[in-house]
């Protein structure tokens, strides 16, 4: 059927090219131009479905079948959902009926598998240990992407427990869901630990994913996969039934290929919730994040630059980085910002510092115990670290030991965090994040973003919970030379790989930032100029009407 539509395509262009009209684009729908599901933004489906070019239904049929392309070569997804199909019917039903319940209703979205729903699939955080495993509800995340109508097509593979397992992992590996890859570079460190929602959203395996990030986990696999990520404040997303590492740093959002696109999900999701009393500080009414997408968000902004982490850090950074971060620094002075120094002024002794280490062993102790004790079915009766340990242990499809499990041996030694010793170990992050970090560089330069290349981002604001942007820069050149990852089964640098650009604000500042994020993206379109070596080739067009 394909090679025969391919036919009939060809046949009409040459036609139609002897009278000079542009041909038709092979994704075109009912002889209308529509984009590839690669670059395809939410205000384009959102036209698709009001025309009646395509149904949610296509979309979920068009979606699974790329994921099924891909499945093989780069272990994306973990679960689809076996209701999606049905679920679209009912989005294609209301819609006809003339309910849109929001902007992202029937369209489909994946979601990090550490983020719990109360269906068919399972939630694991890509350990056997939970296979089987159920909750009494939806988590929070998955009952409000519902009620805004999104259709959940399945679970995306992770960092093994979103990386809190091992000090010497590779990122995007679970024994569930096994070595997720990158699609910029085959063998591509996808960068962790919400890899599979990195590069699903990247090659349009979904509209758009949901990750999770305790220091890192959104951005970083954002930044490689060229991709914007925003990392919301803590407590802006609830946390309910989402598998945690720590209450103090751990937050849920968006990862997309456009600002405006991210904008919309976080809209969706963000919000109080008596599940997760951290919501409660949620000052006030929540933003309207997409009418904060403007294009001249720089005129008259005070922009910082923390200065003295790229004298620290710069050392470490590529060419490639500093020289495209220079440039955005440039552009967004000459968008209408004034650019200052905004130095994290304990940087230096926070490096050396390990209440980090402290604070997040002692959350985890408590807090996934926490999540094992609201389990409805335990099926191999997890309670506590310990109890995970044995099982993974034991369980030789968890591949212990040559993946191993030393960060839960040494958080096991440690107290947990109703020891009278964890407030003191949190009051130094508080320090470090807080006036030596992100908040204090903000608050004595009145600066309303500060910028870094967005591997250098994430350690400071996971600190104190405070939200990034991180948006395409550029991409290393096709003459730089491969490195490997330290478990030696990655490629973490190389040719055409992606990089972004950080804004970090103060908490709750998640519109400007997006405004801030916005601006630049619209200016630069970075995106657009690298392509993956990878992409499935199934449209829409290939899935209308069958
Ligand atoms: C993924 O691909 C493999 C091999 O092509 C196939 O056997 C497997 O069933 C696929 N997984 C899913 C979930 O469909
Ligand atoms: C459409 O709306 C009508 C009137 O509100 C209702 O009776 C009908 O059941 C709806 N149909 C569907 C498929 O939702
Ligand atoms: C959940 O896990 C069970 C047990 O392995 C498996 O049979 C089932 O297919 C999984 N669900 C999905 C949606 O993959
Ligand atoms: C949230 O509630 C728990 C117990 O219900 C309490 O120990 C904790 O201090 C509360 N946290 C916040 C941020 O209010
Ligand atoms: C801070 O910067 C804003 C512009 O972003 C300016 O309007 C305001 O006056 C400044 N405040 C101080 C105290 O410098
Ligand atoms: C920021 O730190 C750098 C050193 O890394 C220093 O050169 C610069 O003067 C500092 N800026 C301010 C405003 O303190
Ligand atoms: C934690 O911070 C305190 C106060 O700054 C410091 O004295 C202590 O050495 C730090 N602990 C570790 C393990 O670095
Ligand atoms: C936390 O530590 C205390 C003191 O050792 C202990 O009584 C409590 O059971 C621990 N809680 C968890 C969830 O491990
Ligand atoms: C873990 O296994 C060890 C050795 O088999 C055993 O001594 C210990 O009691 C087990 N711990 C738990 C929590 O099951
Ligand atoms: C890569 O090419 C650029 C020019 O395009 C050149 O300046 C650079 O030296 C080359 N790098 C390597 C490692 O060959
Ligand atoms: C990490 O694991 C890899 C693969 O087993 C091994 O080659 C490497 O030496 C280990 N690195 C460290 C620091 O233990
Ligand atoms: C849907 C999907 O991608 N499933 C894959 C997940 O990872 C395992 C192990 O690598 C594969 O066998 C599945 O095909």
């Amino acid at each position: 059927m394909r090679c025969l539509a391919f036919i009939t395509l060809l046949s009409a262009t040459s036609l139609v090219s002897s009278f000079s009209i542009p041909p038709l684009p092979r994704t075109s729908i009912k002889g209308t131009p529509f984009p590839s599901l690669i670059d395809v933004d939410l205000e384009n489906l959102v036209a698709g479905l009001e025309q009646g070019l395509f149904t949610s239904a296509d979309l979920v049929k068009a979606y699974t079948q790329r994921i099924l392309e891909v499945n093989s070569t780069l272990h994306v997804v973990t679960e689809l959902n076996p209701d999606a199909g049905a679920i679209a019917k009912e989005a294609d039903a209301l819609r006809a009926n003339g309910t849109v319940l929001s902007p992202l209703h029937g369209i489909p979205i994946l979601i990090k598998n550490n983020i719990a729903t109360d269906d068919l699939m399972n939630n694991t955080a890509g350990s056997w240990a939970l296979v089987g495993a159920k909750v009494p509800r939806d988590s929070t995340m998955a009952a409000k992407l519902r009620e805004a109508g999104v259709i959940i097509l399945g679970k995306t593979n992770l960092s093994q427990w979103a990386n809190f397992r091992s000090f010497n992992s590779s990122n995007g590996w679970s024994a569930y869901g096994g070595q997720t890859f990158g699609a910029y570079y085959p063998g591509q460190d996808p960068s962790g630990s919400s890899s599979g929602s990195g590069v699903s959203s990247s090659i349009g395996l979904a509209l758009a994913a949901l990750g999770t990030e305790t220091s890192g986990s959104i951005l970083s696999p954002a930044d490689v996969n060229n991709l914007v990520g925003i990392k919301p404040t803590t407590g802006l997303t609830s946390r309910y039934l989402v598998i945690p590492i720590s209450e103090h740093q751990d937050t849920v959002g968006p990862m997309a290929r456009s600002v405006k696109d991210a904008a919309y999900v976080l809209q969706a999701i963000a919000g109080k919730d008596e599940n997760d009393n951290y919501t409660s500080a949620i000052p006030g009414p929540i933003p309207d994040y997409v009418a904060a997408c403007d294009y001249n968000a720089f005129a008259g902004a005070r922009i910082g630059v923390a200065r003295n982490v790229l004298d620290i850090w710069g050392k470490y950074t590529d060419k490639p980085v500093l020289d495209a971060f220079n440039l955005a620094i440039a552009q967004i002075e000459a968008a209408g910002a004034t650019i200052v120094d905004a130095n994290f002024t304990a940087f230096k002794d926070w490096q050396n510092d390990g209440n980090e280490t402290l604070v997040l062993n002692a959350d985890f102790l408590t807090n996934a115990a926490a999540y094992f004790a609201e389990l409805t079915v335990n099926p191999n009766n997890i309670e506590n670290i310990a109890d995970l340990q044995n099982f993974t242990h034991d369980f030789p499809a968890e591949k212990w030991p040559r993946r191993d499990t030393l960060q839960w041996k040494t958080a096991l030694k440690q107290f947990n965090n109703t020891s009278p010793k964890f407030w003191p170990a949190y009051q130094a992050n508080v320090f470090y994040g807080g006036e030596g970090g992100i908040l204090g560089a903000l608050e004595r330069t009145n600066t309303s973003a500060v910028l870094l290349p967005t591997q250098l981002s994430p350690s400071i604001p996971a600190l104190v919970g405070s939200p990034v942007v991180t948006v395409p820069m550029g991409f290393y050149p096709s003459n730089w030379t491969v490195t490997m990852n330290g478990f030696g089964n990655l490629v973490s640098t190389g040719p055409n790989l992606p990089f972004g650009l950080s804004f970090m604000g103060t908490k709750w500042s998640e519109a400007d930032l997006i405004g801030f994020a916005y601006a630049y993206e619209q200016r630069t379109m970075h995106r657009d100029e690298v392509v993956p070596y990878l992409v499935p080739n199934i449209e829409v067009v290939d899935v209308v009407g069958r």
